[in-house]
């Protein structure tokens, strides 16, 4: 390809990467400070490709935000409330049975739950709405609570973070979102979210849920205060742990939206910013089996050409999403399975239905609706089968 054979500034990092190496921080500036988005796209692929060839990864969930009472307030978050604000709620659990089962009877295979840290919810909550909907729809995998909201539960019920983990993954947890990591620059955090765990103790939280077998995603929210290195330690940070424990599934770059935020007016992030964030996340985290491009903060457009650019996940029908609508995203909150493929086929790649943790699902004349099973003999999470 012309343009890769012109570009010489990054030739080195193409042969380490060619050579299956690992990256070095150094790498990581030089690809955040480089133009030349194609090249990097390009590398991006090859370590796409090693681990999951063509199959481009989504699946049938629905996200649910049981409430968006929270006592941090983070300065980037247009979805929180205080108690008792006008618009602030609290879904109780009959609510949220309710709201999983319609998608359920659909077919979806993922229950996808975050929520603010409300002051007065008590462990019992968190334990009731696990329990109930693990007893009333079985087979779905329910990927709830942030590494924020486990460390504020833990606190609510005066329990260790393992005891917390323990209890939760009793009562029907199956793995942790990956939100709430931000930045953990403390630069960042002490700027914009000061209330919130430390970027040390969300890491802490992670390494103690893989420690007892609950697998997780992490994200990066990208595109506001924060430079261009500190994404890189970001990175690092997750690549370190992910050495130790090996218990993320995806990494998700969350592309900032600043509408009734403090950081209101703040431009969005660029399809160069974007694209390149996602590229060298594959690049850096040369550990974690999948990138995931969230389309509904990407925009379903780039999310399709990101698959191109290191991407092998799009997450899925998300159903309802309040986060990013709250602050101003012009996307769609659902994606139909049909577009879905449709946006995967047109790319060259191959679509593949999963469950959560990355096993494929076959359906009965490929028709949505309950009756999906998982496909045999599957490793679990691990690229390549
Ligand atoms: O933790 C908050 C972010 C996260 C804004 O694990 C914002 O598969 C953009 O973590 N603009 C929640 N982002 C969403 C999340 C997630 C989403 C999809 C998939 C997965 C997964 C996880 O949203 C929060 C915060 O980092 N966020 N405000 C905003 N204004
Ligand atoms: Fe609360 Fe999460 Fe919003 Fe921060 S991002 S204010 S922790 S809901």
């Amino acid at each position: 390809m012309k343009v890769i054979l012109e570009s010489s500034e990054l030739l080195d990092i193409l042969e380490k990467v060619e050579q299956g190496e690992r990256l070095s921080r150094e790498d990581g500036l030089a690809l955040y400070r480089s133009k030349d988005l194609l090249l990097i796209g390009h590398m991006a692929n090859i370590v796409r490709q090693r681990r999951n060839g063509d199959k481009t990864f989504y699946v049938v969930n629905r996200h649910i935000n049981y409430t968006n009472v929270c006592k941090n307030r983070c300065k980037f978050c247009a979805f929180s409330r205080d108690e008792g604000e006008k618009g602030a709620y609290a879904m109780d659990i009959g609510q949220v049975l309710q709201e999983a089962e319609g998608v359920v009877k659909q077919g979806a295979t993922e229950i996808h739950i975050v929520g603010g840290l409300h002051p007065k919810l008590g462990f019992d909550y968190y334990l009731e709405m696990l329990a109930r909907l693990h007893e009333r729809f079985p087979e779905v995998h329910l990927q709830a609570f942030t590494a924020v909201e486990i460390a504020h539960i833990a606190e609510r019920a005066g329990l260790s973070l393992r005891e917390t983990l323990r209890e939760l993954r009793d009562a029907g947890l199956g793995s942790i979102p990956g939100g709430g990591a931000e930045v953990f620059s403390i630069r960042v955090r002490t700027e914009l979210c000061a209330e919130k765990l430390s970027g040390e103790d969300w890491l802490e939280v992670m390494r103690q849920a893989h420690k007892i077998g609950l697998k997780s995603n992490a994200t990066m929210l990208y595109g506001h205060v924060e430079t261009s290195a500190e994404r890189i330690d970001h990175l690092l940070k997750l690549r370190s742990l992910q050495d130790e424990t090996g218990g993320f599934m995806s990494f998700i770059p969350l592309a900032f939206h600043s509408d009734n935020t403090f950081l209101k007016g703040h431009p969005r992030t660029t399809a160069l910013l974007d694209l390149k964030t996602l590229s060298i996340s594959r690049l850096m985290l040369d550990n974690f089996p999948h990138i995931k491009a969230f389309w509904v903060m990407l925009g379903v457009k780039l999310a399709q050409v990101s698959l191109d650019f290191g991407v092998d996940d799009i997450d899925g029908t998300v159903v309802q999403e309040k986060i990013t609508h709250s602050a101003g995203a012009d996307t769609p909150e659902e994606l139909s399975v049909e577009e879905i493929v449709r946006l995967i086929e047109e790319t060259g790649h191959r679509p593949v239905e999963r469950d959560t943790l990355y096993r494929e699902i076959v359906r009965p004349q490929s028709r949505l609706g309950p009756g999906w099973q998982i496909m045999e003999a599957q490793a679990p999470y691990g690229g390549v089968s």
